[in-house]
């Protein structure tokens, strides 16, 4: 297939039932069906589990804050175009969060801290809301309403190169993991002229941009630089990604922060009993779930690997009276936790099989009078392989232990 057949995720979306926007809920504001919130839920798993393996501590803070948060953290002074506008109830003033950073702070300061507890990594699949440009708004690429693998990790100045290294390190092996290509590392400086986006304090710049390029000289990266690319708080390493149109986007983020421990006042007690000062990596590995399914759907074209798959077995049976056998299988498969489903519509077994292959769905499971006596099965795979007499059980733990290993 040439680059120019490419579908674009909006199309493979709805073709396979994942997700959509409706105009009356809003725009950026995307509905996910149940096939694209089992993609979701099953990555939150396994994103999850590996922060759990690297020692991240995961919690829930709420969606909303009140204004003077965003005021005194700097949001509301360089990153207002980019908030919905507050609300007014009992003469407070509250805003819908674009970021979870000042929540994550206010957990790690809401007792003292102790250089036992460092580095502490506090992560989240936290939810934002972006006002983003109408114009801007694309499927599920570039949203108003987002749930980010964020975490926020608290550190000594010590710490900061390890910290930043691993975080890297993870992104490489998510990418491995879930066999993403033609990405680019984007170092993203901050531009001194702008004045409006970036906190004024050349020296912190200095100082945080030298931390990350010393990190990014000791991991031995390839990367291009993008001025003016930084966040208003610091440099980051992004992940750059090309969409169906050959556009680029960032998905995943590192990010060093020397500007908001310190308007957070935030230190630690050392050894010494005295306190010292704390710096923060921001990372978004994942990026938001709605940035990396719909990067997903694009890069497979809706293959996903089968632990990803929303329906890894479609059971076809030939006639009806294959249809209590299908049944019973099913429930083999649902013991098991593999999402099957039958097709019992009166369609041929050629059209079954057409709709099942081109809905991307991993396995489709044959069933006629012959397995039926047999106890065996015949399996097609979506790529048109064809597996006949294979025994049931034999194939239900191979696909386990497939879907185990999220090969
Ligand atoms: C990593 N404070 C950090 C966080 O701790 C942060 O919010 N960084 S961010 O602003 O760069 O956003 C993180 C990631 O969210 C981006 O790298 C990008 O992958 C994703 N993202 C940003 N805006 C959108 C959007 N409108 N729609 C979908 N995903 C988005
Ligand atoms: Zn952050």
């Amino acid at each position: 297939m040439d680059d120019n057949d490419l579908k674009d995720h909006r199309e493979i979306g709805q073709a396979q039932e994942l997700f959509f926007i409706d105009p009356e809920i809003g725009l950026g504001l995307p509905m996910w069906l149940p096939n694209g919130a089992t993609i979701r839920r099953e990555l939150e798993r396994y994103m999850t589990d590996l922060e759990l393996k690297e020692g991240y501590k995961h919690v829930i803070t709420p969606h909303i804050a009140k204004l003077d948060l965003y005021k005194k953290s700097g949001h509301w002074e360089h990153y207002r175009d980019g908030m919905f506008a507050p609300m007014n109830r009992d003469n407070e003033e509250y805003v819908l969060r674009p970021m979870n950073c000042p929540h994550h702070i206010h957990l790690f300061n809401h007792r003292p801290r102790s250089y036992r507890e460092l580095p502490l990594r506090i992560a989240e699949f936290g939810t934002l809301y972006r006002w983003e440009n109408s114009g801007e708004l694309s499927g599920l690429i570039r949203v108003r309403n987002m749930t980010l693998n964020d975490a926020h990790i608290f550190c000594s100045p010590s710490q900061l190169k390890d910290e930043f290294k691993s975080a890297v390190k993870l992104i490489e092996k998510v990418y491995k993991d879930l066999k993403l290509k033609n990405f680019w590392y984007r170092l993203s400086l901050h531009d001194p002229k702008d004045k409006e986006k970036y906190v004024n304090n050349p020296k912190m710049w200095e100082e945080s941009e030298r931390a990350i390029r010393e990190a990014l000289d000791e991991l031995e990266l390839d990367y291009k630089e993008g001025v003016g690319d930084a966040a208003f708080y610091g440099p980051k390493l992004d992940v750059q990604i090309p969409n169906a149109l050959g556009k680029d986007e960032t998905v995943s983020t590192v990010q060093i922060d020397f500007y908001l421990p310190e308007k957070f006042n935030l230190n630690y007690l050392g050894e010494d009993g005295k306190k010292h000062p704390i710096v923060i990596v921001h990372r978004g590995i994942i990026s938001t779930l709605e940035r990396m399914v719909g990067f997903m759907i694009e890069q497979y074209q809706g293959a996903f690997p089968t632990w990803l798959s929303p329906v890894q077995v479609k059971i076809i049976p030939i006639t009806d009276r294959n249809l209590e056998y299908a049944k019973k299988l099913l429930e083999q498969f649902k013991d098991s936790k593999i999402r099957a489903e039958i097709d019992e519509r009166g369609e041929t077994m050629q059209a079954k099989i057409r709709d099942a292959q081109n809905m991307k769905i991993p396995y489709m499971v044959i069933i006629g009078d012959k397995e039926q006596e047999s106890g065996m099965i015949s399996v097609r795979k979506r790529d048109g392989e064809s597996l006949n007499n294979l025994d049931f059980k034999k194939f239900l733990d191979e696909l386990n232990s497939e879907i185990d290993k999220r090969a």
